[in-house]
């Protein structure tokens, strides 16, 4: 293959997969893909791997599994040598461990980077995917596998005036790599997001003067982080196969959490009062998992809402900051649940201030800062922390055009369709890992994406075992799972949010709740047995005699 001097595609070349993202999700598909003979071209827009801990360098960026939880599992010798400094790891040490698993496993040299793909068509007689970069290079595989994260599309709002303003802007999802000193700085933020939520409290550590733009009030539970003992790693090294296992196989949500069997109304106000501060106390999501109707009945569910609202009025010192930091529009963990470190806190400092933009919006950006209602504020710097278009918004920016020349944002026009979240039909040989319809952003993604990989791979070494080129789901197949998703989505408050998850943060997205939250046990479950039934619901066929003829050739 040719290559540009920085490790790019040039010209025309061509492998068995293209896999397009070198996130979590690409680096292990490459390295399954390849340990079984296929050739792979990993393809990443970034100038090196991590995908989402690449671009998310925000102050205060952690994620909000639990380390010994949020790592890979498919390599024994990876998760017992490799040591996490603390219960939630940060992102530059999330960062670090990527970083090694590619040196480690030797992926980097199947790895374009600074690789955007701009398009991707399919030809039906050839029966292969042409994948065209950004700067015009041509990649040809016969699968197409788009690992390109779900939350990975940052989203800046259009607001009138953005060229404008003189100050610097930031977004918490594409943040510079040098250092960002806002010392003597005022600073604004706007968004109160999991992202804004973690990067308040560093930043107002550091700014002048910091003002909070909040649209909609957030649930945050404590992270109560600390630094890793040898005695909490040895309690999950020491059982790690059996630990991962049941993760995977026994969870709904591919985390190990302190589960309950009860309903929150079987127990009375004091008995629950006290476990809710236990589990406040504790810290993490496991606060969600104290009752197993949380996310399902809504009285039960204002009983722990009224408790993180109590414990954010004991917090702020301002009766009216406090009032103005209180979720009242959804219920408790039907926007994802944000985990934080000091975020009520930080409004007690002098140099913090909320402003609520609910019923004045944010107008525009000025010269100077930005114009709210009436009222100017002068800032030295922007901090945009206003998300993603999240599950399709990094497949749309790629055209990718299916059997008959739809693209896959006009089929998915009124909400993402997918079988298993896996395929779309239409769209032969081409594979999304944690596509949406899968469990994906409700789960612990690297559980996901693992069970994902190994789906995929198992069904490329089937394909390949039996002779055949093409696989597409069967639109009967896929109008059902679309379905199924849609029904088990209301069986749950989640569609009582306007979160991101039903796509209501973009204008004009439709709103249809996208993941599927059947549970990652269920899930897999289901996978494995369409896999067993000879891929019930695909269409499996031969390889098209040119492909055939140009694949014996290749051989001599
Ligand atoms: O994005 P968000 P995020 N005017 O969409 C506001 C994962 N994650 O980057 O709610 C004013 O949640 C918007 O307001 P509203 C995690 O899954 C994980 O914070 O639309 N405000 C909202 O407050 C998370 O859920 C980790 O009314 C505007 C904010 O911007 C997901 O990523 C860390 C606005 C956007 O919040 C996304 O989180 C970080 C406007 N015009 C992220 N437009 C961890 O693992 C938007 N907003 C810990």
């Amino acid at each position: 293959m040719m290559k540009e001097a920085n490790g790019a595609p040039a010209g025309e070349s061509r492998f068995d997969v293209v896999i397009v993202g070198a996130g979590f999700s690409g680096l292990y598909m490459l390295h399954k893909l390849r340990g079984l003979g296929f050739s792979v071209r990993v393809c990443e827009a970034g100038s090196d791997v991590g995908g989402t801990w690449y671009w998310n360098r925000y102050p205060g960026a952690r994620c909000d599994v639990e380390s010994m939880q949020y790592s890979y599992s498919f390599d024994e010798a990876l998760q017992q040598d490799w040591r996490w400094s603390e219960r939630f790891a940060t992102q530059p040490e999330i960062l670090r461990y990527i970083e090694h698993v590619a040196d480690r496993f030797d992926l980097r040299r199947d790895i374009s980077l600074d690789t955007r793909i701009a398009t991707a068509v399919y030809d039906e007689a050839a029966a292969e995917w042409m994948l065209t970069t950004q700067t015009g290079a041509r990649i040809a595989a016969r699968f197409c596998i788009m690992a390109t994260g779900c939350l990975s599309a940052a989203r800046l709002p259009d607001f009138p005036g953005t060229a404008e303003y003189r100050g610097r802007i930031y977004h918490t999802g594409h943040w510079p790599h040098e250092a960002v000193d806002f010392s003597g700085l005022t600073v604004g933020v706007i968004g109160t997001g999991s992202s804004a939520i973690q990067a308040i409290p560093p930043i107002a550590a550091q700014a002048r003067q910091l003002t909070v733009f909040q649209r909609t009030p957030n649930f945050s539970v404590p992270a109560r982080n600390r630094a890793m003992t040898e005695t909490y790693e040895q309690s999950w090294k020491r059982d790690y196969p059996a630990l991962r296992r049941r993760a995977r196989e026994e969870t709904r949500s591919g985390t190990i959490y302190e589960f309950s069997d009860k309903g929150a109304l079987a127990v009375d106000a004091e008995t629950r009062r006290h476990e809710y501060e236990r589990r406040w106390q504790q810290g993490g999501a496991n606060f969600m998992h104290a009752y197993n109707d949380i996310l399902l009945d809504k009285t039960a569910n204002d009983t722990a809402a009224d408790f993180v609202r109590g414990k954010i009025r004991e917090t702020v010192a301002d009766p009216r900051t406090a009032e103005a930091l209180l979720p009242h529009d959804h219920p408790l963990g039907a926007k994802r649940i944000c985990v934080d470190t000091e975020y009520y806190e930080t409004f007690n400092r002098d140099n913090v201030a909320l402003v609520d933009v609910r019923r004045a919006p944010i107008e525009r950006l000025t010269e100077i800062g930005l114009r709210v209602g009436e009222r100017d504020f002068a800032f030295d710097a922007i901090v945009f922390a206003t998300g993603f278009d999240a599950m399709t918004g990094a497949l749309d920016a790629i055209t990718i055009s299916g059997r008959d020349g739809t693209t896959l944002k006009q089929a998915w026009s009124a909400g993402p369709r997918t079988y298993l979240g896996l395929m779309s039909a239409g769209f032969p040989n081409l594979f999304t890992v944690t596509g949406p319809g899968s469990p994906s952003v409700l789960s612990n993604v690297i559980v996901s994406i693992e069970q994902h990989v190994d789906w995929i791979a198992g069904c490329l070494v089937h394909l390949r075992r039996h002779g055949l080129g093409r696989i597409e789901p069967e639109q009967a197949a896929q109008d059902g799972w679309v379905a199924h998703v849609n029904e088990v989505a209301h069986r749950t408050l989640y569609p009582q949010a306007n979160s991101w998850y039903m796509g209501a943060n973009i204008p004009g997205k439709t709103r249809v709740f996208m993941p599927y939250i059947g549970g990652v046990n269920v899930y897999r479950q289901i996978c494995d047995e369409v896999a067993a039934e000879g891929y019930r619901g695909f269409r499996l066929a031969g390889a098209p005699t040119r492909q055939i003829e140009r694949e014996q050739r290749a051989a001599g």
